[in-house]
């Protein structure tokens, strides 16, 4: 099954379905590996990886670069958080365009101004876009698409703004009517309650895509009971990879010698079946002749 159809169905499933951040393509391979359905290819975690802030510090064309080896690395479908579809209307379905040919599953789009500020980040200084215009850049997205199964998710950030549940509603609404395929609905407070006056309200008109960050103590039956389609767990790869770099760097640091450390770090072994090593092997013994390697050896 393609992976479009794949993220389309999982997000249109009734059952709480759940998808992991990945920041590279072996960080994918992890998620896959872990049994997850699908991906999420964090903008946060992208940029952190690459050393710079989450405000659009890096370019679109390396964020391209970087999910076309997360598509590589795995079978399972990536949804990009594409941010505000890094400026206008123009820019995001020419994005979509470059994702479709990539087998990337789906993008979300979030209703903020480029360059965008985490939205944990001093959330309520950062201004909205307007209704009108991030509708017209969801319709230019949609029309955009080759692939009918193609997702576009449309993200709310009314709540991470300041603002009410009636402007959340009116957003998603105008959002849905403009053909989003889902909304992800965000919030920064550390209980549900936002979302959960938004699920009630909002009724079912579209799935809906939850990321618990920060109401991370809620327990996962409550997803479930409030019908959530989609639980995205955002930027953990990032960070337990961070404590485990940082933990290790010090020690080695200090120490100057690796006998306290061998046993505890991955083994290369490891790696090399991440990387599928394995596979290089048997090609060059199909297709790397004796005489070709005897040539190469001269
Ligand atoms: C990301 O993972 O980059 C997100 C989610 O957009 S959040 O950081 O919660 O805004
Ligand atoms: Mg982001």
């Amino acid at each position: 099954m393609k992976k479009s159809t794949q993220l389309k169905l999982m997000i249109q499933s009734q059952t709480t379905d759940y998808i992991m951040e990945a920041h590279n393509g072996l960080s994918a391979k992890i998620v896959e590996e872990a049994g997850f359905k699908g991906i999420w290819a964090s903008g946060l975690s992208i940029a952190a990886s690459m050393g710079v802030r989450d405000n659009n510090e890096a370019s679109w064309t390396q964020v391209l670069d970087v999910l076309e080896f997360m598509s590589d690395a795995t079978k399972i479908p990536i949804l990009l958080d594409g941010d505000t579809g890094y400026g206008n209307f123009n820019n995001a379905r020419r994005l979509l365009k470059k994702l479709e040919q990539r087998q990337i599953a789906g993008v979300c789009i979030e209703d903020k101004l480029f360059p965008k500020t985490n939205s944990f980040i001093k959330g309520e200084a950062q201004p909205l876009a307007p209704i009108d215009e991030f509708c017209g850049k969801i319709k230019a997205m949609k029309d955009t698409q080759k692939d009918q199964d193609f997702v576009v998710v449309a993200r709310v950030e009314a709540f991470i703004a300041g603002h009410g549940l009636d402007e959340m509603l009116k957003r998603a609404e105008a959002y849905r009517q403009a053909g989003a395929d889902a909304i992800l609905a965000h919030s920064k407070r550390a209980d549900i309650n936002e979302i959960e006056a938004f699920v009630k309200e909002w009724g079912g008109r579209l799935p809906v895509i939850i990321v618990p960050t920060k109401y991370y103590k809620t327990p996962k039956n409550r997803f479930q009971e409030l019908g959530i389609n989609l639980v995205i767990w955002a930027n953990h790869n990032l960070r337990a990879s961070v404590s485990a770099m940082q933990k290790i760097s010090r020690k080695l640091f200090k120490e100057e010698s690796l006998i306290q450390i061998e046993n505890k770090i991955t083994p290369l072994e490891e790696i090399f079946r991440l990387q599928n090593a394995e596979e290089l092997q048997l090609a060059e013994e199909k297709y790397f002749t004796t005489s070709s390697v005897e040539k190469g050896s001269e």
